[in-house]
């Protein structure tokens, strides 16, 4: 039997074949590999770096989506029905619509694949495959096999992707997280991520801890970070501003090579994050206090912002671009509010009759970087482009100087090296994603759905 992998692009440009900016290995498809029989070929395209040969002879197309890549997903579906090649789906819109989903693939896996890809395959095998396979139970996180042969030749980031954990247990109410995972936060066995680890060193510069919470269980990561720091690696990872309370923590997450973190600050407006049951934010002192907590500790910070809340007003985006400039932070995102379907914050703009899509990740004329919602003090175009205005003057020349010469953002050689091009590319990324389509332009017709 003969599957090909596809990781789907956010979309296309007319007259352009992809953008060229973080393309980082797709972990979905090596986890899936790693669950797939040996006696099975597989082959992979990623769409956001190479053409899909679709008349490729194979069994299944099997699409991870998202719901930024759904439009696109469908799109390459079609082209496989075409064909006469079913097509499998899952990943995180699949789990978070799977009616919709479902009408664009022959099966399609809600939740996570561990526990349902091998009965999907022998029904595969056997051409009894199901319309929907549904996990049910969370399982444990032991004895995760990942396959990442299908990245060999593909020019992604020297950059390895790895997973110590999936969940976060924080209630925040625009997170598709907490909706597919159940506010639940497991963690992989320490000596399982030890043995990856060692298994992928002498091919990575540096390590990207992909879960949605590293501090999700305190305690259990810093058993971890014990047993990271004999490793003498160079990682980063995302994790929740509470532990930036916790002196330990911080002390051995910098000993055990982390050398940069992804906070999501939000706002800088406490009623906006009451709005957004993110309060915890500001416990124990606030920003303040943790950003001196992890500039002691030399942790360089990677800080988000989202804009379109309830009390945002012009003057949000001035503060936040003030606040990020004067913490000279690594890098930053100043994003506007994305309701995903299926979280509460997409219910409550439902409810009360203001987003402007009924489906906005499947709308022609919706537009990366669109706000898909009304706000309440600003009109929607006005948050795009102040998000858009933000991001140009922290990415100007003289900003990413004086950022770049900060203490702790050269404090480490590599990441000293490295801040110039990632900086750069954030730059670039302010005009080439702004406008992006969602699925490519140059598709023509009409999507041709499942009809099993
Ligand atoms: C790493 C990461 C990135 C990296 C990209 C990595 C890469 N490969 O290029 C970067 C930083 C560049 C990035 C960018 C973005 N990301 Co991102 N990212 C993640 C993150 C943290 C980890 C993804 C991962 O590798 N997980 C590990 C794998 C193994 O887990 P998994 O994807 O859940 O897969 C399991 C199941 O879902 C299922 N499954 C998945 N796919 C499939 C397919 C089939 C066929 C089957 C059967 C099963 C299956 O089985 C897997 C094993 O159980 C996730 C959060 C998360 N926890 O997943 C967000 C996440 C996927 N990103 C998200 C978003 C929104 C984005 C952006 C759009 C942000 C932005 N505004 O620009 C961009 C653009 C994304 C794009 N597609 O181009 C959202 C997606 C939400 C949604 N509703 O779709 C997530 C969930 C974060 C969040 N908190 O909401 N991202």
């Amino acid at each position: 039997m003969r599957l090909s992998f596809v990781h789907p692009a956010i979309g296309h440009r007319q007259g352009e074949r992809y953008i060229r900016s973080w393309q980082m290995e797709p972990l979905p498809v090596a986890t899936l590999a790693g669950l797939t029989p040996a006696d099975i070929d597989l082959r992979f395209f990623d769409d956001r770096m190479e053409m899909i040969d679709y008349d490729a002879p194979t069994d299944a197309a099997i699409i991870s989506v998202e719901t930024y890549t759904a439009r696109r997903a469908y799109q390459i579906a079609s082209e496989f029905r075409r064909r006469g090649v079913p097509v499998i789906m899952g990943g995180f819109h699949a789990s978070l619509m799977p009616d919709e989903v479902e009408r664009h693939a022959e099966a399609v896996v809600v939740g996570e694949a561990e526990g349902v890809w091998p009965a999907l395959i022998d029904d595969l095998r056997h051409d009894t495959l199901r319309k929907r396979y549904q996990s049910t139970e969370r399982l444990p996180l032991s004895g995760l096999k990942v396959d990442r042969r299908l990245f060999t030749g593909k020019r992604y980031l020297p950059v390895r992707l790895i997973e110590t954990a999936r969940g976060c247990r924080f209630p925040c109410n625009f997170c598709a997280i907490q909706t597919v995972f159940e506010r639940s936060h497991r963690r992989r066995p320490v000596h399982e991520i030890v043995s990856e680890l060692q298994s992928l060193r002498a091919h990575a510069k540096v390590f990207f801890f992909v879960d949605d919470n590293f501090a999700g269980d305190i305690p259990a990561a810093k058993e971890l970070l014990r047993a990271l720091e004999p490793l003498k690696l160079r990682w980063i990872t995302q994790l929740s501003i509470n532990a930036a309370h916790d002196e330990e923590f911080l002390d051995l997450l910098r000993r055990s090579g982390c050398v940069g973190v992804l906070i999501g600050f939000e706002s800088l407006d406490e009623a906006n994050l009451r709005a957004m049951d993110k309060e915890f934010n500001t416990m124990r002192g606030g920003y303040e206090v943790a950003l001196a907590n992890l500039r002691r500790h030399a942790i360089r910070i990677y800080a988000t912002f989202v804009f379109g809340y309830e009390h945002d007003r012009r003057e949000s985006f001035d503060a936040a671009l003030d606040f990020a400039l004067r913490h000279r932070f690594y890098i930053a995102a100043f994003n506007h509010l994305t309701p995903f379907p299926g979280t509460a914050l997409y219910r409550q703009l439902e409810a009360s009759g203001r987003l402007r899509f009924s489906s906005w990740w499947l709308d022609p004329h919706y537009r990366y970087n669109d706000l898909p919602f009304i706000p309440q003090h600003l009109a929607p175009e006005e948050v795009t482009a102040l998000c858009v205005e933000t991001r140009r003057r922290f990415y100007r020349w003289s900003s990413i100087l004086r950022r770049g010469v900060d203490g702790v953002n050269r404090g480490d050689a590599f990441m000293f090296r490295n801040f110039w091009p990632i900086n750069a590319m954030h730059r670039g990324d302010v005009s080439n994603r702004n406008g992006y389509p969602l699925g490519d332009e140059h598709w023509q017709g009409d999507l041709l759905e499942a009809t099993r």
